[in-house]
């Protein structure tokens, strides 16, 4: 399975962070493929255009023993529980014992809704070697880390982004005032063919055209697309595009079928209806975090509204909840408002920075 969610956090998070003046950005990761992929197809160099230098994980590794100390950064952010090489952690603690600053060390966690990530945010963490580490919570309350936002805003109000013009006809809602977006972007086990019969058969009631944006690799065979032939469903393949590109799709979809982290909060920022399917955990641990979201995202709906949108969000069949589209779009929309009120993620770090270095 293609997995590119840690990459695009940490890439999202240093292209919004890259936008201030004062803040030089070093991105070390560990599959420059992936990131590649999601920056333009070359992240070394969209990455020099934006001011961030971006590094291969093995850079480190092949210092061997030597202490990195010119590639310390003020702020050492530590994310998805990537172990920093014992060469760096050494390097960082030079810097603190020479009468410099010790380097602020941030360990970015997963995104969790679950109440426990309140007390746990901001928690330090003190290491054998001296130094402390602060756990970062991203999440959706007050006492949580918030999502990054990064450039949202701009993405989405661009015309129709290169990659995707082939594929967009803005000519049909001008046709067809009925026409519908959904676009998917599921595991592979994700129930998809029921899913759409239900959904070709919803639109069937309602005299709805759907155009469905097929993302890269989506596990939906020719046969089923060939049996909805005649529906008012329209598949439409889309290659992987870049980053910023995928952003300003969720935009202008009705309804988006998201995954794992980042296209989750993406989803969330478009104010439109979704589906999430959480990354499973062989523990079942993600049942748990799905509840614990939906209890918040669902808070102020109507009981039809919260039990039907509880049931979609798994995997409930799309005609039993169809009529309550318009509700879900408004539910959706002061969702969206709701997490922009709480304050992003790149501003939120950015004050604990701030408040770390008043105190140090
Ligand atoms: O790729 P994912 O399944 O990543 C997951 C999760 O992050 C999960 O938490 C993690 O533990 C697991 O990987 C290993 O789904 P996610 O998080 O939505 O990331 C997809 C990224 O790919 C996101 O940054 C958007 C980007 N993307 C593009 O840039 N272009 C595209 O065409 C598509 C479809 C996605």
């Amino acid at each position: 399975m293609d997995n590119y969610g840690d990459a695009g956090v940490c890439w999202r998070l240093a292209r919004s962070l890259s936008k201030r003046d004062d803040i030089r950005i070093r991105l070390f990761c560990d599959d420059l493929k992936v990131l590649d992929k999601i920056a333009h197809g070359d992240a070394i160099k969209t990455g020099a255009a934006l001011g961030i230098e971006v590094l291969p994980w093995s850079y480190l590794e092949d210092l061997g023993n030597t202490k990195p100390t010119d590639l310390i950064g003020d702020v050492v952010i530590e994310a998805f529980a990537c172990h920093i090489p014992k060469n760096y952690l050494d390097a960082m603690c030079l810097e603190g014992s020479q009468g410099s600053a010790k380097p602020l060390w941030i360990n970015l966690e997963y995104l969790t809704a679950e109440p426990w990530a309140d007390e746990m945010h901001l928690m330090p963490s003190p290491q054998n070697n001296n130094l402390s580490k602060f756990f970062y919570f991203p999440g959706f309350t007050e006492k949580t880390g918030g999502v990054t936002l990064g450039d949202w805003d701009n993405v989405t109000a661009r015309d129709v982004p290169i990659s995707l013009a082939p594929y967009w006809d803005d000519r049909l809602e001008a046709s067809y005032p009925t026409v519908r977006r959904v676009s998917i972007f599921n595991y592979s086990h994700a129930p998809l063919e029921n899913w759409l019969k239900s959904l070709a058969m919803a639109a069937h009631n309602s005299g709805e055209l759907i155009d469905i944006y097929v993302c890269a690799n989506q596990n939906i065979s020719v046969e089923l697309i060939q049996s909805l032939k005649g529906s008012p469903l329209r598949f439409i393949q889309l290659p992987f595009i870049p980053q910023e590109d995928y952003d300003w799709l969720l935009s202008r979809c009705d309804l988006n079928l998201v995954r794992g982290e980042d296209s989750f909060v993406r989803a969330q920022w478009a104010g439109q209806p979704f589906i999430w399917d959480i990354y499973p955990q062989s523990d079942g641990a993600h049942e748990i975090k799905l509840d614990a979201f939906l209890d918040l995202y669902w808070k102020g709906g109507s009981s039809a509204l919260i039990s039907q949108g509880k049931a979609a969000m798994k995997w409930s069949e799309p005609h039993q909840w169809w009529a309550l589209m318009a509700e879900w779009t408004q539910h959706s929309a002061s969702w969206s408002e709701k997490l922009r009120a709480l304050g992003h993620l790149e501003g939120k770090i950015l004050d604990f920075v701030k408040s770390q270095e008043i105190s140090r």
